[in-house]
Formats: C-alpha cells, structure tokens, sequence
C-alpha cells in the first residue's frame, strides 16, 4: 500500500515581527557619539536619560533619522554595569532591538527554540504609558530586545526626556545646504560570527524568530576566489529586518572577518545599512561633515562589463564616480551603494548607505570591489 504523506506547510508566523526598534551603541563618551552622529550622520536628537533624570549609570541619547532609531550609551562612572563592554569592545553595537506585536509570545516561543534570556517580560511605565520589553542573547556579547510600544506615545522609554537637537541644522537645510534627512530606515544589520559558526547562526535566527535564508549569499567559490569571509543572510516573513551572518573564510590573506573578531574581541554587529532616497546628496553631505567613504578605483567605472550589466540608473555615471558610489543590478531593479571607513578608532564597526530601485539584494555584483577597497585598508593598519 502506497501512503500518501503530507508534509504540513507552516503558515503561522511563530515570531511576527515589526522591524527593528532601535540599535543601541554601547560607547566610551555618549556626548561626543551623540554630537557626532547629529553632525555626520545628520540624525536628531529627541531624547535624553541620565544622572538628571536619577538614571545614576549612564547617560544616553536617542537620535532619529525617519525610522532608524540609534541610541547612545556610555557610562557616567567607573564600574557601571556594561561598562566591561565597552572596555572589551570599545564602541559597539550592544543591542539589536526588534519591535513584536507580542513581547511574552515572542519571548516564550525564542526560549522554547533554545534562546538564552537575558531579562524576562516586564513592563516599563511612566506618564505616557507602558511599553513591555524582555531580552535574548545573539552572537557574542550582543542580544535582542524584544519591545511592544503600542501603548505608549513618550519620546523613547519611560524614563527618558524630551531633548532638542544637539545641533541646529534647520538654517543649512532651509538655505538648500544640507539634506533634510540622509537615511530614512535601518536596511540591513550584519553580523560577525566565528569561523564555522555561519550555520549556527542562521539556524538559530531560522529556530528562534523563523527567519528564513535568503538567496544572497557568499558561497565557497567566491570565498576562496577573494572575499576570504562566508555570508548568508536571513530576514523575517515580511524581509523587514535582514540579518546577513558572516563567517571568515580559509584564505592566504587574513580575512576581514578575522580582523574584526580580533580588535572587536569576538563575534559583534559588523555594519548598519541605512536605506537613502538619495544617496548623491547624503555622501556629500556626510562627506563635507568629515565622515569618511571607502575608495572605489575610477577603473570599476570604466569597466565595459560594468557599464553593460547596469545599463541605464538615476544618475549618471559620472556622478557616481566623483561619489565612489558602486552600482548593481539584479533580476528585480538595481542599487546604488556605499560604505563608511570604520568609525571608531578599531577597525570593527561601519556603515553602509543603501539607496534600492527594486533589488532586494545587497550588492553581489559588487562584492569584488568592495572587499578589494577593504583589503586595501587592511593593508594600510597592517592587518593583511
Ligand atoms: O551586507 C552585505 O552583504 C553587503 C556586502 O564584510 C558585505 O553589504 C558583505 C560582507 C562584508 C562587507 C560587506
Ligand atoms: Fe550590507
């Protein structure tokens, strides 16, 4: 007898998602971070904790740019808890907090596929509400917040104070000088892991919050080729939140993935890619406030291939050569990218502006040129 067995498709989303909340930077001096987020980065400063509000250990700022929520923490005293990280890690990504629509599912449903917890369900209240928030740990020292703020219409948390914008920049925006925004959203988030970890990690984020593989990825062949790292990105049901996971990879040189791990102090967020509607005007904007861009050769311009593969984009070539913005197409549309050298003294932490036309991609195309501008900066801090 022959028997039919069907396989049940899972239709039920065990870890909905709304995005990510908001990334917290754990730093050695949150006022400078603050001033240089708002200046380079263009952000705004809209709230505020520390010693004033009887918040003893840090002080803490909130900067937004459309819906990409940073906050900056350092300690105000020696000895505060979390202080070792920054000791460990200098200034780092601490905390990769996802909106949900149900903190205790959310939570119950991590920890039931394995998760560590790292608080469990609580509710903060002040005048303006009540948010609930409870935490998981990720890869390294870094962990997930999982937060539900539909109850509550305060400037951050309970706690936190309205603040003004640390600097001014309406003067420059209304005399056409400055963009009003460069980034809108949080893009993608990417982390390092150890090698041989990738998989871990991508099972992990598959167990724990149904993330699922997305086609991108830095397979083998292309490792060995040039890359030296490994990379698979995973995202939620709605590819909201995108989590691409590398691995170094064996290789001649010493990967970049290594040299993060090694100045980083482990496996930690890499690079924050935050999505423009117009990355000509934000690089120069951030360029003329002194944060600084990778290199791209005028040759990856030149390049017939290139030029063929692209076709037709927004803005002219010439353009995007002055900028050292590199472009890629897909079967779905095309993007335009960027990244920051790092922007702490370790070579760990960057960022990447993103401006997409239809690709859900994140640049493969680009790949060789980009880890070929990274070595070379690696060569430069004689790490190669
Ligand atoms: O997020 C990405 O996949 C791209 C490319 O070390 C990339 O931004 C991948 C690995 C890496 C730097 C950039
Ligand atoms: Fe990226």
């Amino acid at each position: 007898m022959t028997q039919m067995l069907e396989t049940a498709t899972e239709t039920v989303d065990v870890f909905p998602v709304k995005g990510v909340d908001h990334l917290q930077f754990l730093v050695g001096n949150a006022k400078q971070a603050a001033h240089y987020y708002s200046t380079a980065f263009g952000m705004t400063c809209v709230a505020y904790r520390g010693p004033e509000q009887g918040f003893r250990d840090y002080a803490e700022y909130v900067l937004v740019s459309g819906s990409a929520r940073f906050v900056i923490t350092g300690a105000v005293h020696a000895g505060a808890p979390l202080a070792e990280h920054v000791t460990k890690h200098s200034d780092g990504i601490f905390d990769i907090a996802l909106a949900v629509p149900d903190v205790d599912a959310a939570y119950k449903h991590a920890l039931s596929a394995g998760a560590s917890s790292v608080s469990e369900p609580h509710d903060l209240t002040d005048e303006h509400g009540t948010v609930r928030l409870a935490a998981i740990a990720a890869y390294g020292d870094t962990i997930h917040t999982l937060i539900d703020r539909s109850k509550y219409d305060g400037p951050f948390l309970p706690g936190f104070v309205s603040r003004s914008p640390i600097v001014d920049r309406r003067p420059a925006i209304d005399a056409g000088l400055q963009p009003k925004r460069y980034f809108q959203a949080v893009d993608h988030v990417v982390g390092n892991v150890e090698l041989g970890k990738m998989d871990e990690w991508v099972a992990f984020y598959g167990r724990v919050m149904g993330f699922t593989n997305m086609a991108e990825f830095i397979g083998d062949d292309i490792a060995t080729d040039y890359s030296a790292l490994m990379s698979k990105v995973v995202a939620d049901g709605t590819r909201k939140v995108k989590f691409p996971l590398n691995e170094p990879a064996v290789s001649q040189r010493k990967s970049q993935i290594d040299e993060y791990l090694e100045f980083y102090g482990g496996p930690g967020a890499q690079h924050v890619a935050v999505a423009t509607n117009d990355i000509l005007a934000s690089v120069d904007a951030m360029r003329a406030a002194g944060c600084e861009f990778l290199d791209t050769p005028d040759s990856y311009y030149d390049d017939p291939e290139l030029r063929a593969r692209i076709g037709e984009v927004r803005a002219p070539i010439e353009e995007l050569k002055k900028r050292k913005i590199l472009v890629d197409r897909d079967e779905d549309g095309y993007l335009l990218q960027i990244f920051t050298k790092p922007v702490q003294d370790r070579p760990t932490v960057f960022f990447e502006l993103i401006e997409r036309h239809g690709s859900l991609g994140f640049g493969k195309g680009n790949f060789k040129a980009l880890f070929e501008a990274i070595e070379r900066e690696q060569e430069l801090r004689g790490n190669l």
